[in-house]
Formats: structure tokens, sequence, C-alpha cells
């Protein structure tokens, strides 16, 4: 059968018992928050912020103790066992480590809850006191877990870094928090090697990777460090038990530290109970989750996404497989050729994600598809332009029928690749682009629930409900947040703005954080307590309402955006630096978090490139043409170039790529402002098309 017939007979059969349930389902609804100015919408399933999803448990610690009396004997934690670790070297003499990897080994509730239990004894043996606190700098990997756990049996507060923060961030947060005791990898005690004569808190180290040598001193500079493997630990506690010290739920449980948009990171204070309100959130939202579920856990744990996830897992009984990005399918770049990736050994039912992955995803896909060609790759077009007509109607319609049938064809084997039994995909971190969304949700069969939240908001916020098929949306708010918009005169958005209320976001609720460690100005610049009680965080995020309660990202207070691998790109800073080329006459750098690099509009300046050109000889009738040609472009580019490397600019602080504007913008233009800055959001709308060119091409 050509796939031509496929597409006459298939919709025809399928429109006959296709019906679209078109009415729109009220995700979020407002609510009267006493005494307080601004919009006001809470989940439509819960009237009150939700602190615990679970009677009678506070913390972390309640929680986790609880779920292993019930599910003692349930598989909980399983990491893949090293087969061989082999080195491949490539055409052009580089080298890559490839890993055969084995099956899973599991570690069940009960032994999972004896370690806990051990490596909490064993860090009072090693001297650690209760007020002390420990960072943890490593991999996602079981003992990470394990470790954290442990420390909540003894009520100590952890610290967790961003691996990506670099050096100066890992010295300034473990100096800040006074950390006594770090637990990392191998790999991290080298970066701690280096910096250690500033590490002066610093006392002892335990190290997570087995082949470590235990029991060993480091001196680096004037300090002294005891250094310690994890199964040492372990067995100092086995040896000597002593009794939990289990903390209370505003006890603070982790300060996690991020980037800030200043440069220093800032380290933010969750308490057991912020923690908790998330972790129940979560509770309700993935649809039917339980002890048969599979997690594939490979994100970062300093990340609070994973970190909740983690512990939701951990709470109903079912079991976290342990790999890592660089691991995650057959054809990831450290998998050994022929061997099975981690997804397609694990066949997780869940998984978490950031946009960046589930990009890649995508693309290998489509690359896939579009290397075999000829009818493979039509019939992979055909059932994806059926499959999203079929989207615009409701996931559980009438044409589930088939669904199942171009799943058989066609998806299947791209459903493999994530082992073949996802149901659900949390996504997070950043926004989603709409189109991978899409792609994911049809190849994969499987809803993706898109959130957005802060680490400040202890990644409560909003999250987009399984069955919601639209996009570019964040959703309602989850049952542990209210969301609140707020006027913002000055950028032109207001509630009372029509047909959608618009405002910047505020997130309110059990899950809103403490604050900011040792920073109490910048703690109340954002955070603030209202009259009734709830404590609110004032994010710089402005967003709209639609009529269902859900929320969409549109703009963002303060000139600095976060691009997609989480690095701060201040607008204002770059262009006042790209300016100084005798070739802008005014510029606006575009950045958002779709993507990793930023674009420019340059606004020529005519007196200069006019020169140039009769210098350089270059004929031309008008100025538009002059700016229109490649010579002239890379020129102006080059000046650009010039003037980031001698502010020493960071590489993604420099766009990639610019397009040159020959008319001047001018208060008439409507593109400045009388005092001649630059209006954002009216440029970008006038130059939407040469933008999205710029990130196309
Ligand atoms: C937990 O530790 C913190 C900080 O050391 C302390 O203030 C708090 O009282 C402790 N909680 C309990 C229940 O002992
Ligand atoms: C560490 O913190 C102390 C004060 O808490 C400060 O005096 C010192 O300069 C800091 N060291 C580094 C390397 O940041
Ligand atoms: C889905 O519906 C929207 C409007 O409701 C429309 O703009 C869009 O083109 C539709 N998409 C498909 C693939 O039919
Ligand atoms: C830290 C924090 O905001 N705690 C609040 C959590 O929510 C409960 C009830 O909504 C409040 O009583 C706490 O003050």
């Amino acid at each position: 059968m050509s796939p031509y017939m496929v597409g006459i007979l298939v919709p025809l059969v399928f429109t006959l018992v296709m019906r679209n349930s078109k009415k729109e389902k009220q995700r979020g609804v407002p609510v009267d928050v006493a005494g307080d100015a601004g919009y006001v919408i809470r989940n439509h399933r819960f009237e009150f912020p939700v602190d615990s999803w679970w009677e009678g448990i506070t913390t972390l610690s309640e929680l986790f103790e609880q779920s292993c009396t019930q599910h003692h004997h349930n598989s909980l934690l399983g990491t893949r066992k090293l087969v061989s670790r082999e080195v491949e070297s490539s055409a052009d003499g580089k080298s890559f480590e490839k890993l055969h990897l084995g099956e899973y080994e599991w570690l069940s509730y009960g032994q999972v809850f004896q370690l806990v239990s051990n490596f909490a004894s064993g860090l009072s043996q090693l001297g650690h006191e209760r007020v002390e606190r420990v960072a943890i700098f490593a991999d996602t990997c079981d003992k990470w877990f394990i470790s954290l756990q442990g420390c909540f049996r003894r009520n100590l507060t952890v610290v967790t870094i961003y691996a990506s923060l670099g050096e100066e961030a890992l010295c300034y947060s473990l100096n800040e928090t006074e950390v006594t005791t770090v637990i990392c990898g191998g790999k991290e005690l080298k970066k701690l090697e280096a910096i250690g004569g500033q590490l002066d808190t610093v006392k002892r180290i335990i190290c997570i990777d087995d082949e470590f040598p235990s029991e060993t001193s480091l001196v680096t500079g004037s300090n002294s460090w005891m250094i310690t493997s994890f199964s040492d630990v372990e067995r100092l506690g086995r040896e000597n038990p002593i009794d939990p010290e289990l903390p209370l739920a505003a006890d603070i449980a982790v300060i996690m530290y991020t980037s800030g948009s200043t440069g220093l990171p800032k380290g933010v204070m969750m308490t057991h109970g912020n923690v908790l309100a998330t972790v129940s959130a979560v509770m309700t939202i993935v649809p039917g989750l339980g002890s048969k579920d599979v997690y594939l856990a490979y994100l970062p744990l300093a990340h609070i996404l994973e970190l909740a996830a983690e512990n939701v897992i951990a709470a109903i009984g079912s079991s976290i497989g342990y790999g890592t990005p660089l691991t995650l399918t057959d054809a990831s770049n450290k998998i050994k050729r022929g061997t099975k990736g981690d997804a397609s050994m694990l066949r997780p039912t869940l998984m978490t994600a950031v946009p960046a992955i589930l990009d890649r995803v995508r693309g290998g896909v489509r690359k896939k598809v579009e290397d075999t060609g000829g009818f493979s790759k039509r019939l992979f077009d055909l059932a994806y332009s059926r499959r999203l007509s079929a989207m615009n109607g409701s996931w559980f319609g009438a044409w589930g029928l088939e669904r199942l049938l171009w799943n058989f064809l066609v998806f299947r084997k791209v459903r493999a690749i994530l082992g073949g039994h996802i149901r659900f995909i949390l996504s997070g971190g950043a926004p989603l682009f709409p189109d991978t969304q899409r792609f994911i949700n049809i190849c994969l069969g499987a809803p993706i629930g898109q959130g957005y939240g802060l680490t400040e908001t202890c990644a409560g916020g909003t999250f987009s409900e399984y069955d919601d098929t639209s996009v570019g949306r964040v959703g309602a708010p989850l049952p542990c947040s209210f969301i609140k918009l707020i006027d913002w005169p000055e950028g032109g958005y207001l509630t009372s703005d029509s047909p959608k209320p618009r405002g910047e976001i505020v997130v309110g609720g059990p899950n809103v954080t403490v604050g900011y460690f040792k920073n109490e100005e910048k703690t109340k610049e954002v955070y603030k307590v209202d009259e009734s009680g709830i404590r609110w965080f004032f994010t710089g995020d402005i967003g709209q309402f639609h009529s269902d309660g859900c929320l969409e990202i549109i703009d963002r207070k303060k000139d600095i955006v976060k691009l997609q691998h989480g690095e701060y790109v201040s607008l204002g800073k770059v262009e006042a630096t790209l300016i100084v080329s005798p070739y802008v006459d005014n510029i606006m750098l575009h950045a958002d978090p779709f993507h990793s690099y930023c674009v420019a509009l340059v606004v020529a300046t005519q007196a200069s490139l006019e020169e140039w050109a009769s210098r350089n000889e270059i004929k031309h009738d008008t100025f538009s043409e002059l700016c229109e040609k490649e010579q002239t472009l890379k020129e102006v580019y080059g000046s650009l170039i010039k003037a980031a490397k001698e502010a020493s600019l960071e590489k993604f602080e420099i766009p990639t790529k610019i397009k040159l504007v020959s008319e001047a913008w001018t208060p008439e233009s409507g593109l400045v402002t009388a005092a001649l800055k630059i209006k954002r959001e009216v440029i970008k709308k006038a130059f939407s098309q040469d933008l999205d060119k710029l990130y196309s091409s």
C-alpha cells in the first residue's frame, strides 16, 4: 500500500468516528486574597495551597521513613554495573572514552534505609557537629540520594552547588555557608584541591567514588583535610549506631546555590516544608503515580526539579534508575557501539527533562528520518501531520484507534529510543519550544508536563496538566501555589488589560522559600508576606492569564535574560559595550531562553559606513543596498567582536548573528522613547521576521 493510499483511507475511516470535544476546561480559577492588590489565580481543584499530601507528614525525612516501612521489599535505587571502559580514537586522532554498561543492580527500600541510617551515624562519628553544614558536590547517583537522606536524619542542612557554576562561585558558596564536610566524587575532588587554599572552613571530604584511597589526609595551602570514602563512613556508622535527630518542617533542609544575575551566586534556603509542598504538588499532577513506575534519573540533583522528583519517587514505592546525559540512549556519545543506553536498559515510565535534552532528541529523530528518506520518510511525515491535526481535539478522543495504528506503524521505533514505556515527561528549567513539545508529544505518545517555577519558589509555580494539549503556555497554578499578577505601569502591563490580565508574576504559598542565605537586603526586596500571612515571591517575569486560568510568560521586567543553558545575559550592559563600534548608531541585543546564544539588530551609522565603502571601492546605489552586502556585514560584525573582546565579554554575551538596519530608529517611528531609550517589545514586533531569520539561518 502506498503512503498516499494510507493517507486517504485512514483519515476517511477515522473521521467517521472522530468527535472533538472543544469545550474549554477551567484549569485555574480567580480567588480573593484578603486586602491585596493584584489578580490572583489558584488551582481549580484545591481551594487553599497544599502543604502535604500525606496525613501527618511534615518533613522529607518522615516521608522517606514512612515509605521505606511501607515498601520494604521494593527496589528503590538502581545503578548500572560497569562491564568495561574503552578508549576509541577517531580519524583525526582525538580519543573518546566509551563505556560498556551492564544490567541495573538494585537496592531495596529496606537496604537503602539501612544505608541512610548508617551514613547518618557515620557522619557523627567522623566528628561532624550538629550545627555544621554539609555540601554535596557530585554527579547524580545513588550515593547522592543516600547522603541527602542521611543528612536529613541528623537535621543537617545540605548545601548544593551547580557543577556549572565555576570555581569562583564554588569557593564563594562553600565559604559563605561555612561548610565543614564536603561529599564529592573523584572528579570534583580535583576541583576542590585546586582552590583548597581558600577553603578555610572545610575539614572533611567524603569521596563517593570507591576506588579512592580512604583515610588519607591532604594538605592544600595552609589547610589540611581528612579524606574518607563513602563506604568507610557507612561502615563506621554501622558499627557505632546512634539515634537520629529528626528535623521539623521549618528547619532548613537545603541551601541551593544558583547563578545570580549579577555574578555572585545566591543561596536559596529551603525548609523541609517548602520541598514537601512541591513534592506534594507533583503527586497531584502526574496521573496514576504508583509503585509500578520506574524513573530515569540523570539531571543534576543540585537542581530543585530533580531533587523534588526523586523525593516523589521514593515516597511512592517506585524505583529510581540512575543514568547520565552522555549514556542516555544507545546512540549516546559515551555508549559503546552495540551496547545498551540507560533508557533502553531501564525502560522507564517517567522522566524529567530540560528543554535542551528534548531538543536534542527531536534533532536526532529528525535527522534519522531525513537520512533514511524514501517511503519511511513519507510515512513518517504523513503520520506526523495526521497526529498533529488530531492533537487539536482531545488526548483521549475516538481517534485513539488511529493513534494506535500510527504508533504501531511509525512511532514505536521512536519510542524505543527512550525504552518504549515512557508515559509522562516532566519538563522544567526553561520554556520548551512549542514545536519540540508537539514533536515529543506525538512521537513518544506521552504527554509532557511543563512547569514554570524558580529555585526561590522551590520549583512551585504553574504546571501544564497532562491533558492540556496547547503549547507555548506554562499551565495553571500548582496545588501548592497561588499565582498573582500585579500592575507594572512603567512597562505598560496592567491587570486591567483586556482581554487578558497582564502584569508581573508573583508566586505565593507554602512552597515559597524563606529567602537568600546571608542576604537579608535582597530577600526583603523580592519576598513579601501579606496581611493574611501568605508569603510571596516577586519573579520579575511578566505574564498574562488565559481565560482558562493558564499562565503565559510574555516578557521580563529587567533587561536580564536567562539563556537556554542558564547563563544570564544583561542586554543593556552588552549593548552599551557594542555601541562603541564606529559603525553602530543603535543596537538591540536579543536573547531568549529558547536558545543558547543571542543575536542583534544593528542600526548602521551611515557616515562611517559610507566612508569605509568608498575607501574600499564598494559600489552601491543606496545605503540600504550597502547594508545588505555580505562584505559590509562582515566589516560591522568584525568591529563588534573587537569591542566585545576589549570589554572582555563572555562568549555567550556576544551575538552570533546580526542584522544590519539602514534606517535610524527615531521617536517618531515609535521604536525608541523620547529619551532615545530603545523600546524592546516594539522593536521585537517590528523586526520579528528578521529575528526569526537570524535564529533559523
Ligand atoms: C535543627 O537544626 C537547626 C539548626 O541547627 C536548629 O535551629 C533546630 O532547632 C533543629 N531542629 C530540631 C528539631 O532540633
Ligand atoms: C570567606 O568568608 C570570610 C568571612 O566569612 C571572608 O573574610 C573571606 O574573605 C572569604 N574568603 C573567600 C575566599 O571568599
Ligand atoms: C489547531 O487549531 C488552531 C486553532 O484552533 C489552528 O490555528 C491550527 O492551525 C490547528 N492545527 C492543526 C494542525 O490543525
Ligand atoms: C516558609 C513559609 O512560607 N511557610 C508557610 C507555609 O505555609 C503555611 C500555611 O500555608 C504557613 O503557615 C507558613 O508560614
